[in-house]
């Protein structure tokens, strides 16, 4: 017979079960370690180890996962207790064997609860994971070393230094679990549990077994050249050196020695400005999904998907959609049109496949929902129609009036112009609140970004529509309004003009691209100029003549035109390239931009690297609080996920406006009067700074 006993606090409650008690936490979203979950734990704990009655302890969470770590909300404020290093450890130390059921995602401080418990009964599909390098920190709370003593210092390093999200199915020899549910059905993985507690109670193996007893076993490890390895790879971040140091630094300590030293580092790294930075990168992510102006409608639902245009940027939003398990219907202007766009996006899944970003059977499903044509008509089902063409307005204004024709009249349109105006196109059709941006990034198979554009007339449901398919697509959609560029590109216009202008007055092309990427930037300006052609912006922006107030605007990306000289396709551009596509510098563009700087009356002289990414850095803060001033973008943070994952910002500098926000009001204050006193008014305008606050 079961006999059974329930106490229920608010996130912790404690269940009798016979001889078990089973600890569950129900702490929504992620049952992060909040003050009250880690009061919880030691209260539970310490209640069933003074219960004579019970012989085994489970630890459980309701909802969709097991622990997924610290409370983030909680990292801006002092710690408070009990302190998670001090539950871990009353954990341990319970004299009756403790059990851990994993699901989900058992996190930074959820794996290091899971590893302070004696046992640990996982679900196959459950992942684990160290990801506090990914906020600038460290395990605080014994992880580095729980996990040192069972996997060893290798494996610990690796996952602890990645930050990675770990599938149990393949740690199946790791000693980190002692049973793996197959699956991922919650409800046998508390059966299973159960079972493995009852058989430790009935073969009397109550004897706890605990991870802080054991010893590291570093033999034949490396140490020097793993160091070398995590320094390169860390690129900039200090968390994961800092994991590293405290990994060496530890191996032959014990448990409390060991944990002392990495509290003290996790505490060090839990005020620096990487780990604001990478906090504040986090919510930031987190915020886009909220728009501050509500969005009053419910999404349609899409899954028949028409995207126009097979080229680089169709065939990448295409493997997008199919990848999220979207039917998608390619349109082509031919056969041959067509069948090269189908082939791109086979090529991106075969790529898919080779990386090891999905398995062969998975790529095949998805590119069973896969079909093309020539005619528009075959569109007509489409609940969501997305144009991926040549950037002409008057091609998509032609196009979108075709789609009114074809098309149900709910289907939602969409087009992925980077620059051209939306309200312009959408007044051009007889449905103007269907229409919305949907602005990609290229490779948009790989890049995060999606901006959502609202245009004057686009309806509420229509961009909860699209913000709902972002999400479905896993990006970080921001929701923008219209202007030339949108945000990101209007304000990655305003920080290539910046640079251009560097370069006329005397500063270096290599100086500059180290300059911004010794800062932390992914690339260097002027190598993304010649890797995308310096033409292509060039030809775009003479449509229009150089603003007479700007002299120097991009003048010396068209003394490069003239030169002949378009980046990487001529092998040469900023830079030479020989034939294996090896990058040099190129004396003679200092040269040509000399010549260029003497016309224009601009004197050169050197430059240091601060003065350059100080510049280039406030091009950006002013451009971007001119946008939220404007209305284009609703939340300063959403600038910063724009250049977080649409322009290669470090995520560990937070974004241009986290970077504002740290310098503070004043300084920027000064640094902008500065810059306008020099150059003007008309490319330093006046900002409100008060959006600082
Ligand atoms: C740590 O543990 C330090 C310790 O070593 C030492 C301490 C002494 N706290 O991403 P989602 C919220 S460092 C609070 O949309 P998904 C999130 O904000 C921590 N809240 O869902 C969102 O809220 P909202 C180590 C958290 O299914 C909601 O949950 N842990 C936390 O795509 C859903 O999130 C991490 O770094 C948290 N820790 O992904 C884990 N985590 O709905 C970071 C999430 O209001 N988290 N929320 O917007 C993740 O990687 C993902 O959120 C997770 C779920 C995989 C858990």
């Amino acid at each position: 017979m079961t006999t059974e006993s329930a106490i229920t606090h608010d996130v912790v409650s404690i269940k009798q079960q016979d001889n078990l008690g089973i600890i569950t936490i129900n702490y929504a979203p992620v049952n992060a370690l909040s003050q009250a979950v880690r009061q919880g734990l030691i209260n539970a704990i310490a209640r069933l180890e003074a219960d004579h009655a019970v012989k085994a302890i489970i630890i459980r969470c309701e909802g969709r996962t097991f622990i997924a770590g610290a409370d983030i909300k909680e990292f801006g404020q002092p710690p408070t207790q009990p302190y998670l290093p001090d539950v871990v450890n009353r954990i341990e130390a319970c004299n009756k064997p403790v059990i851990a059921s994993l699901f989900g995602t058992s996190l930074g401080g959820g794996f290091e609860v899971a590893l302070a418990c004696h046992y640990r009964v996982a679900l196959s599909k459950a992942k684990v994971g160290m990801p506090e390098v990914n906020l600038g920190l460290i395990p605080g709370a014994g992880g580095t070393q729980r996990l040192m003593r069972v996997v060893g210092p290798e494996q610990a390093l690796t996952m602890i230094t990645s930050g990675q999200h770990v599938s149990v199915s393949t740690l199946t020899r790791s000693g980190l679990f002692d049973v793996i549910v197959e699956g991922n059905d919650t409800q046998e993985l508390d059966a299973q549990s159960i079972i493995f507690a009852e058989q430790l109670i009935d073969n009397d193996n109550l004897e706890p077994r605990r991870i802080g007893e054991m010893l590291v076993n570093s033999d034949g490890f490396d140490w020097l050249a793993a160091k070398a390895n995590v320094i390169k790879r860390a690129r900039g971040k200090e968390a994961p050196v800092a994991a590293f140091e405290v990994l060496e630094q530890t191996q032959s300590m014990n448990i409390s020695d060991g944990m002392a030293v990495e509290r003290q580092r996790f505490l060090a790294l839990r005020g620096s400005p990487q780990s604001k930075a990478l906090i504040h990168a986090f919510g930031a992510e987190k915020q886009t999904s909220k728009p501050l102006k509500k969005i009053n409608a419910d999404a349609q639902k899409v899954s028949l998907v028409g995207i126009i245009g097979g080229g680089n940027m169709g065939s990448g939003i295409a493997t997008s959609f199919l990848a999220a398990n979207f039917t998608v219907q390619l349109i082509e202007q031919s056969s041959e049109a067509l069948e090269a766009g189908l082939g791109r996006i086979k090529a991106n899944f075969v790529s898919n496949v080779k990386r090891g970003r999905m398995g062969q059977q998975v790529a095949d499903t998805c590119l069973a929902n896969l079909s093309g044509s020539v005619d528009y008509q075959s569109l007509s089902e489409c609940d969501l129609v997305l144009e991926a063409v040549f950037e002409d307005i008057n091609v998509k204004k032609e196009l979108f009036k075709k789609l009114t024709s074809v098309c149900r009249p709910d289907t939602v349109f969409a087009t992925n112009t980077s620059y051209l105006d939306i309200n312009e196109i959408a007044a051009s059709i007889s449905r103007p609140e269907q229409l919305v941006g949907m602005h990609f990034f290229s490779p948009a198979n790989i890049m995060k970004l999606l901006e959502i554009v609202k245009a004057e007339h686009t309806s509420e449901q229509v961009i909860a529509t699209a913000m709902q398919v972002g999400k479905q697509l896993k990006k970080i959609s921001v929701l923008v309004g219209v202007c030339f560029g949108f945000a990101g590109n209007r304000m990655y216009t305003r920080y290539g003009r910046e640079v251009q202008q560097m370069l006329l007055e005397g500063a270096d092309v290599a100086q500059i691209d180290n300059a911004m990427t010794s800062w932390g930037m992914a690339m260097g300006p002027l190598a993304v100029q010649d890797l995308s052609g310096i033409d292509i912006g060039h030809n775009a922006r003479s449509a229009q003549p150089f603003p007479a107030h700007d002299k120097g605007y991009f003048r010396a990306a068209a003394t490069l035109v003239e030169a002949k000289r378009l980046g990487r396709k001529t092998q040469a551009g900023f830079y030479q390239y020989d034939e294996n596509g090896k990058k040099h510098a190129a004396p003679e563009v200092a040269e040509l931009l000399q010549q260029t700087a003497q016309k224009l009356a601009i004197n050169q002289r050197e430059f240091s690297d601060e003065e350059i990414v100080q510049r280039a850095l406030f091009a950006l803060i002013s451009e971007g609080l001119s946008l939220f001033k404007e209305g284009i973008v609703q939340q300063l943070s959403d600038i910063d996920a724009i250049w977080l994952h649409g322009y290669g910002f470090p995520r560990y500098k937070g974004g241009p406006m986290f970077q504002a926000k740290q310098l503070g009001k004043t300084a920027v204050a000064e640094q902008l009067a500065q810059l306008r006193a020099q150059f003007g008014q008309q490319i330093w305008p006046d900002v409100d700074l008060t959006l600082l606050d």
